[in-house]
């Protein structure tokens, strides 16, 4: 007996860090979204199988044009369950404005599960190094405590992992591991 869920997900950041990138590496070469000109978001489904028993069908949303028009964002994150909060790991303003989006979303959505990533690893030139913040690029010992940060301001589940969508490390794990911890909120609810 096999249980399907679907999700609404939204792929959140600041311009350029990677998001249009990262949705074409998960959902294959293949792919070709539907563009919904009105609303100027892309969306796109793919299915996932979790184990013999569990199957996941996201609802990919990524943003594209007229991100400025309230109507735009409030149609872009309305029935949401998770996101992907991506920053770009060679850019450090991308990465503090990941607080800025978290309050974004918690005031469209309130409090949801969260992938943080850390994108374009393939460009960084190494990843393990002490916090520096006069440095442009952001080592992944940054990102942990970023994520630990943002999960104890904003009491959300997050998930932290750093991808490259030029080849593709770690992409689909970011999309499981999203479902991972969708499926624990839906575990949670039906055992309230
Ligand atoms: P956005 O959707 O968040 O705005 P895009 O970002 O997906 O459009 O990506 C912005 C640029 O970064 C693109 O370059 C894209 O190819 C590149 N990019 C995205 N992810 C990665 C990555 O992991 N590694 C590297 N090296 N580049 C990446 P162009 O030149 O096409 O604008
Ligand atoms: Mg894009």
């Amino acid at each position: 007996m096999r249980n399907m869920y679907l999700f609404k997900v939204v792929l959140i950041g600041d311009g350029g860090v990677g998001k249009t990138a990262l949705r074409k590496k998960f959902m294959g070469e293949g792919f070709s979204g539907a563009y919904i000109m009105t609303i100027g978001a892309d969306f796109a489904i793919k299915s996932i199988k979790l184990s013999d028993d569990a199957q996941i069908k996201f609802q990919i949303w990524d943003l594209a044009g007229q991100p400025h028009f309230k109507a735009v964002r409030e149609a872009f994150y309305k029935g949401t369950s998770g996101v992907l909060l991506v920053y770009d790991v060679m850019r450090r303003n991308t990465f503090k404005n990941t607080v800025f989006w978290m309050e974004e979303l918690i005031k469209n959505v309130g409090r949801i599960p969260v992938v943080l990533i850390g994108n374009k690893i393939d460009l960084r030139p190494m990843a393990d190094a002490p916090p520096d913040p006069r440095r442009s690029w952001v080592s992944n010992e940054e990102g942990q405590i970023l994520k630990r940060y943002l999960e104890e301001r904003f009491d959300v589940p997050i998930v932290f992992i750093e991808t490259s969508a030029k080849t593709g490390e770690n992409v689909d794990l970011a999309f499981q591991e999203l479902a991972y911890l969708l499926l624990q909120t839906v575990k949670n609810i039906k055992t309230i």
